[in-house]
């Protein structure tokens, strides 16, 4: 990349994330979706480079927009894989809940995992903890060994999970160890970030969710320093096909961040829309609307946050 796109994605992902946020509490999810949809569409298609969608809104034949192998851009200048969710963790802004951000990887042709939208188990920890995760090891050895990596106790330790009933017996386990439990009801590409962000509080995030959501984290991950490792768990038999369909053979590969995001030309860029672990949200006052981001590029490492005053139109 000849140049840093990603701050350019910035205004992709505040406009996605202020046309969410107008969403936030209104009961309706597709809307929400749509906005912001519509915008980074649109946003994108004002930039100078050449991008092909590879996770994104779904099939063709599923979505309109953003759908897996759309070109955007104006279609000149640099050629790019892209990673997008423009407003991830639907739910949360249809319900007026928290964390949600829209996001945008970018990274060299063929540097980013097209996973099939299923589910994969996770485990993802912070920088310093990056060695002592193991997706094959019990919970309580994990929270032990990411105890000892940070110098915490283990009372001390603060595991993130996704409030979801399949992850009753999870929750169990983290707590029989003496470690904490925190709790999101959607979101975890934000959540899989926090344990390698210094100040969100969380040490460690576990459970099963979203592979797309897995490629979008693992490159923030990557950048940071931190760790993920997934492995691909099929509710049911249409994921299985869908796994099946994209030529994965191997169910029991442990994917790595790297695996998931490879190469230095790596670039995360997000938005806050409603208030998370990683971002805070759209704020909206009569005269201004303020937006929270942050652009991360794996060829320097560098990390900034981008707060932005709107004017209101
Ligand atoms: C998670 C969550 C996402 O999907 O990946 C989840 O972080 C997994 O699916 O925000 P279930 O909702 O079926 O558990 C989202 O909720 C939406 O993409």
């Amino acid at each position: 990349m000849d140049r840093n796109l990603a701050l350019e994605f910035v205004r992709v992902t505040e406009a996605a994330a202020i046309a969410a946020a107008k969403w936030v509490g209104r009961g309706d999810k597709h809307a929400a979706d749509q906005a912001a949809v519509d915008e980074m569409r649109a946003r994108f298609n004002q930039i100078n480079f050449s991008g092909t969608v590879v996770i994104g809104e779904g099939a063709k034949d599923e979505a309109p927009e953003l759908y897996t192998g759309e070109k955007v851009g104006i279609g000149t200048g640099p050629e790019m894989d892209l990673a997008v969710d423009p407003l991830e963790a639907t739910d949360s802004v249809a319900h007026g809940r928290y964390n949600a951000i829209s996001v945008i990887v970018a990274g060299a042709k063929g540097s980013l995992l097209g996973a099939p939208d299923v589910y994969m188990d996770k485990i993802a920890a912070g920088p310093r903890a990056a060695k002592a995760i193991d997706l094959d090891a019990s919970v309580e050895k994990n929270i032990k060994h990411v105890a000892k990596a940070l110098g915490k106790d283990v009372k001390d330790i603060t595991v993130l999970v996704l409030e979801r009933e399949r992850h009753e017996k999870l929750m169990q386990e983290i707590r029989d160890a003496g470690a904490r439990v925190r709790t999101i009801t959607d979101g975890d590409v934000a959540g899989a970030i926090a344990p390698s962000m210094p100040d969100s509080g969380i040490d460690l995030l576990m459970g099963i969710g979203a592979s797309t959501e897995a490629v979008l984290a693992a490159a923030a991950i990557k950048i940071l320093g931190g760790e993920i490792y997934c492995r691909f768990a099929p509710k049911d038999e249409k994921q299985q096909k869908a796994i099946a369909d994209a030529g994965i053979k191997d169910l029991d590969k442990i994917y790595s961040a790297d695996d998931l995001a490879h190469g230095n030309q790596l670039t995360f860029t997000a938005t806050g829309v409603i208030d998370g672990p990683l971002l805070r949200g759209v704020q909206f006052t009569d005269h201004m609307i303020t937006t929270h981001s942050i652009v991360m590029r794996a060829s320097s490492g560098t990390v900034r946050y981008i707060t932005a005053n709107h004017k209101v139109k």
